[in-house]
């Protein structure tokens, strides 16, 4: 087998010598010959000088969210991060991420929380309430650089209101009409604490709407305002506002977002500062309503800690 090949290589190098022998005679395609070699070394070198630097890594696993008594629950749902080393920014990454860095030394790593504003995911969005997390670090070609980044809310976070259902309910005021649909405190499916928040509807064509006992000051200049809520659910739910105007007493009811069900404990930061800047009110009662839902016996709602944030 290997003399047989042998000997058509042979053959196949003597017809190409002849071939070129041949086609020798003709200027043109001397030329184009040239032309050929001198494109096949041209590209030659640019793939030889133009190698890429190896990078540093940067490595982040998780986020971790830490509170003080006055700021409420830590749970969180940072599912990505925007990292800066040194004076590059390197973009936003979902969580976990090994991140490559043309940058090398001792730096200071800076990273931000991204949450996806009102559950909808094409909406990623730093997190305003957030503090930004600094580290610094060395970053080494080929090397990883473990980071565990560790924020907590930072001073521009007002909390208007943290309703964690441990010892009481702010959402009191029925505004459906039916007294028999309300929000009851739940000792049951507890998401954090002793107890959750909860809306039970049986009787088919029910709903409930419950809202806040009191209505809130927030701003309306376009400053930032955010109500979250960790949430588990059979049945869609809306969560919305009443705006209420002090110079004739009027009201007026603004549905924000509509949750669909979640097997799950889940969490969403709804962004509300656009909706409140263009309804004209000047105090905000948050409010959450249900149906009753004819693809199950009973509809269940139940939330824990809900927290009305402004700047
Ligand atoms: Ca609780
Ligand atoms: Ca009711």
């Amino acid at each position: 087998m290997v003399v047989g090949r042998g000997k058509k290589l042979g053959l196949f190098f003597e017809n190409v010598g002849r071939f070129f022998c041949r086609m020798a005679n003709y200027p043109s395609f001397i030329a184009m010959s040239f032309f050929v070699l001198l494109l096949v070394s041209m590209t030659w070198q640019s793939c030889d000088f133009e190698e890429e630097p190896i990078p540093a890594f940067i490595r982040i696993d998780t986020m971790l969210v830490t509170t003080t008594a006055s700021q409420g629950s830590a749970s969180h749902k940072v599912s990505a991060v925007q990292v800066t080393a040194g004076a590059q920014s390197l973009g936003i990454f979902p969580l976990p991420v090994t991140i490559p860095a043309l940058e090398f030394g001792t730096r200071e790593i800076f990273v931000d929380g991204i949450v996806i504003e009102s559950g909808i995911s094409a909406i990623r969005e730093l997190y305003p309430f957030y503090s930004r997390y600094t580290a610094t670090g060395d970053l080494v070609a080929g090397e990883v650089l473990q980071v565990n980044p560790q924020i907590t809310y930072n001073s521009t976070a007002n909390f208007v209101l943290i309703e964690n259902f441990d010892g009481g309910n702010s959402f009191v005021d029925d505004l459906d009409g039916d007294p028999g649909t309300r929000l009851e405190v739940s000792f049951d499916d507890v998401f954090e604490g002793s107890a959750s928040g909860k809306i039970s509807l049986n009787e088919a064509g029910s709903e409930a709407i419950v809202g806040t006992g009191l209505f809130y000051d927030l701003p309306t200049s376009g400053e930032r305002v955010y109500l979250e809520i960790n949430y588990k659910c059979n049945t869609n739910f809306t969560l919305g506002f009443r705006a209420l105007q002090l110079a004739n007493g009027t009201t007026a009811d603004f549905n924000v977002l509509t949750l669909t069900p979640s097997e799950e404990w889940n969490k969403i930061y709804m962004s509300l500062n656009q909706r409140l800047s263009a309804s004209n009110g000047d105090r905000f009662q948050i409010y959450i309503q249900m149906d009753k839902s004819n693809d199950v016996a009973i509809s269940e709602l139940l939330m824990d800690n809900i927290k009305l944030i402004h700047q």
